[in-house]
């Protein structure tokens, strides 16, 4: 009897795990990046893919992975994140059969849980698009405005001030540098590792203009080896932000709760899914 033909190969969840446990692998291998981990700078990839969806026109968002073009890839906002698209060619390579789409966004929801963040639901379903469908410059935040810019940037993707302020709390994570956005410093004393140290320090530090020729940010003043941005101090300033700051701050569960469902969200801002949310899966952690 003749073997029926193979159908198209469909990716299952397994398919998914194992392009998750490639990139942890390589997370692992490749620690003489930055702080030890290109995890920071892959959580960065997936969040200026996603930060440019606009609710208004249903532009944007994680869908189509333009970055990977000029102009999109050339924006200011997004120096540096060559080497975290770099970082998971090898992977591609391997996985060819996934879009670049969602291996950006998984590779962001990886990051997240090897640097022993909450667990990140996470489906597929992103397609890459052509560079005609870059988006325009000025969509994700500029680091030296403060409320009024932040709660304009969060607003048109669709975000509430509780959610603004979570997904800030990714500032635990990695650094600024100074041949990439011209800020200089990590926010915290663990950056590879996601806490909410990020708001303690915020409210439990005293704060005060870094010295400098580079832009305005602030720094510690006992240590004067961390940083803040002023959208980061706007968090505290800002009587709409605070609250929730000083939550996060006494509270880590309440923080990685709220911060996996605005990731989520935010991740998942102007996919046109087939599947439904109920049909989100939860990748296994290279240390579950
Ligand atoms: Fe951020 N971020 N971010 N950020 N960010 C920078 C670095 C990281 C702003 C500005 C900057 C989010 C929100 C904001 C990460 C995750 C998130 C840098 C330094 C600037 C500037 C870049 C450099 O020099 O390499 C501003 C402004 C806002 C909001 O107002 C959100 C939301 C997320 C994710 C949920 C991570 C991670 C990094 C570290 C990257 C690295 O390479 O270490």
């Amino acid at each position: 009897q003749e073997a029926k033909a193979k159908g198209p190969f469909i990716p299952k969840f397994e398919d998914y795990q194992k392009v998750y446990d490639a990139v942890a692998k390589q997370l692992e291998e490749k620690d003489e990046y930055d702080d030890g981990s290109y995890g920071p700078v892959l959580l960065r990839l997936a969040w200026h893919a996603s930060g440019t969806y606009d609710k208004a026109t249903g532009t944007g968002g994680s869908n189509g992975a333009t970055m990977r073009f000029a102009p999109e890839g050339d924006h200011g906002a997004n120096a540096g994140l060559k080497a975290a698209r770099d970082f998971l060619e090898p992977i591609k390579e391997k996985f060819p059969w996934i879009s670049y789409s969602d291996l950006w966004v998984l590779a962001g929801v990886c990051a997240i849980q090897e640097m022993q963040g909450p667990k990140i639901p996470y489906r597929p379903g992103r397609s890459d698009r052509d560079v005609s469908f870059c988006t325009p410059d000025g969509r994700l935040p500029d680091a030296s405005k403060e409320q009024k810019h932040i709660r304009a940037i969060f607003g048109r993707m669709g975000f509430s001030d509780r959610e603004i302020v979570a997904l800030s709390g990714a500032h635990a994570l990695g650094r600024c540098h100074t041949d990439r956005s011209g800020y200089d410093g990590p926010w915290t004393f663990s950056p590879t590792t996601l806490t909410n140290d990020y708001y303690k320090l915020l409210l439990e530090e005293k704060w005060a203009w870094k010295k400098w020729n580079g832009p305005s940010q602030y720094e510690d003043v006992k240590t004067k080896s961390l940083m803040m941005l002023p959208t980061d101090m706007a968090l505290i300033k800002d009587k709409g932000f605070r609250p929730y700051v000083e939550k996060y701050a006494k509270d880590n569960d309440a923080f990685f709760k709220d911060f996996s469902e605005a990731v989520t969200t935010l991740f998942e801002l102007g996919v046109p899914f087939a599947s439904s949310a109920e049909d989100r899966w939860t990748f296994k952690s290279s240390f579950d």
